[in-house]
């Protein structure tokens, strides 16, 4: 599960994907003040990657998955 508050900034264009490249939570608008709560699955071992088209490459983050 990834939950998300954006606390600032009006928009953000956010897409989470696997170490592929693979679209994992396709891209969609998150706006200020919102809370977003995703719920996904992974079926590889690596980096996953969240970012923000509109504020990259400052406002990325990484989830790594480790195996088992
Ligand atoms: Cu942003």
């Amino acid at each position: 599960m990834l939950s998300v508050f954006i606390a600032d900034g009006d928009h953000h264009d956010v897409q989470l994907t696997d170490p592929d490249g693979g679209v994992v939570i396709a891209k969609a608008t998150w706006d200020r003040g919102r809370e977003y709560t995703k719920f996904f699955q992974v079926d590889k071992v690596g980096d996953y990657h969240l970012e923000c088209g509109i504020h990259r490459p400052s406002m990325t983050a990484t989830i790594m998955v480790l195996p088992h």
